[in-house]
Formats: structure tokens, sequence, C-alpha cells
């Protein structure tokens, strides 16, 4: 059974065959087809209007979504090494640029400033094994601008208030909606996961923000904290379940998989379990 760590608990070990992983996806070229899916299906999808976010123009539901792409994706790492699990980022408690997650032993830190290039750790450029090469612009080294965009990472006490949210989801099921999924996601309210895209700057706030590791370590925790939804709100299921026009029912197949839907997504353990 695979257990997902918070990145702070990691052993120098477990940093190292993380990191070695992750650079074998991106030698082979797996690593830029993720890069590639997410925004292709996340970025291209504009059905709902919504408009310059971080990445994620939904119909595709945010969370099962999400759920699949980092399975998918943690199966690819186990490909190379079976002992390397997805890691989380818990940025409620982690949240200052000296936080161990950027030390150059693991993710390396912030970019320089006059072009946000990431200088230290295993994914700088300089390493030459990490070209940023699924992009929207012409720049090719990994850039990050830690606490620029927006100065504070959500608190736990931010946290809470969205984990207290009875309701999965509301009608329209987008942007403009009410409910755990909205404001997690961080359209609507104190703004948890977009704003850790934001945070962290560079390609990390665009739309092929898979090129930054950190990627895979915070979504891992948007993970964690659907399970902690769910275990507070044992009767609140995924909604809406049926009959939504341009909206991931519970039972739709989810591009670009096709053979798996929200309700195949809901729990977790089959897959993973949380080392907390
Ligand atoms: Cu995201």
């Amino acid at each position: 059974m695979t257990v997902r760590k918070n990145q702070a608990a990691l052993t120098a070990d477990e940093k190292r065959r993380f990191v070695a992983a992750v650079l074998e996806l991106k030698r082979n070229g797996r690593y830029d087809e993720f890069v590639r899916t997410h925004n292709e299906f996340i970025m291209s999808d504009t059905r709902t209007g919504r408009r310059g976010g971080p990445g994620h123009r939904l119909p595709l539901p945010f969370l099962p979504w999400h759920r699949r792409f980092l399975l998918d994706f943690e199966q690819a790492l186990q490909s190379v090494d079976s002992s390397v699990a997805l890691p989380y980022w818990d940025w409620s408690t982690d949240r200052t640029v000296r936080a161990s997650l950027w030390a150059p032993d693991f993710l390396g830190g912030t970019g320089r400033s006059s072009d946000g290039r990431v200088m230290d750790g295993p994914f700088a450029a300089s390493t030459g094994n990490w070209p940023v090469n699924v992009r929207v612009d012409g720049r090719t080294f990994l850039r990050r601008s830690l606490g620029t965009g927006v100065r504070e990472l959500p608190t736990r006490a931010e946290v809470d208030s969205v984990l207290s949210m009875a309701t999965y989801d509301m009608a329209p099921y987008n942007s403009a909606s009410d409910g755990f999924r909205n404001h997690l996601e961080g359209w609507r309210g104190v703004n948890l996961h977009n704003r850790v895209h934001v945070w962290v700057g560079g390609q990390m706030a665009t739309g092929v923000s898979p090129n930054d590791p950190v990627f895979w370590l915070h979504h891992a925790y948007n993970r964690q904290l659907w399970a902690e939804w769910q275990r507070r709100h044992p009767g609140a299921g995924y909604v809406p379940t049926g009959g939504t026009p341009d909206v991931v029912d519970l039972n739709d197949t989810m591009k670009p998989w096709n053979d798996v839907r929200p309700a195949d997504l809901l729990t977790h353990t089959a897959h993973y379990t949380f080392d907390v």
C-alpha cells in the first residue's frame, strides 16, 4: 500500500528517490505528457466561462479529475522506483520560503529577481536536467517568485473554515458556485488552491503548472483535504448526480480517460493512505 507522507517528514533517502524518479520521467519524455494533458484538458475547456485563473477552467470536475491525474503520475513514478509515493505539502503549516521543501536537496528555492529563474536544486535549468518544453512562452527554464504574486499562503483557520462547509458543490457548478469544492478550488471566498499556485508564481501560475514538481505536492494536499472533508461530512456526497448539461455528473465518464467516473474516485483508500 502506498503511503503519502508529509514532505516535511521525508528522510534524505526518500527525497533523493523522489527527485530521481521525477528526473527519470522527465528524461524519458513521460513527464511532459502530464504537463500537456493538464494544459489541454484543464486550460482549454472554457465552456463555463472561467477566465484568468491559474489553471482550472472546468467543467472537468476539479477534485476527481486531479485525483485520477495524481494516481497516474504516482504510478509512473513507481514504474521507475516502486518505493516512491507522492508527498504532500501542507502549505498552511510550511508557509515560508525557508521551509525544507525549498532546500537544494529537494525542490530548490525561489527564482532570482531579474527573470524568475530558479538557481538551485535538482530542477534548476543550469543542471541541464529540467528543460521546460511544454510552455506558454519562450522561456525554457523553471521560474518561481515565492510569495510575490500574493504575500500569504492560506492559514489553518482558513482551511478549517472551508472544511466546515457541509455541501460539496452547488449549481451552477462553476467558478460562481458556493460550497466546499469552489471554496477549496479558490474562485470564491478565502481562496485556498488557486492562491497557492499564485504564491509560488512562475510556471505554477499558468496552465502548464505541472512543469514545477511542487504541483504534485500541492495537489496531493488538496486530495488530503478532500478526504478530511469527507470524514467530517459523511452524509454529504459528490454532486451533481445526474442530468446536468456541460457538467460531469457523478456517473459520467471523465476526459481524457473516458473509462472513469467521479463515482469511481470518491474514496482514496483503495489506492493509498496518508501518514496522518
Ligand atoms: Cu492546481
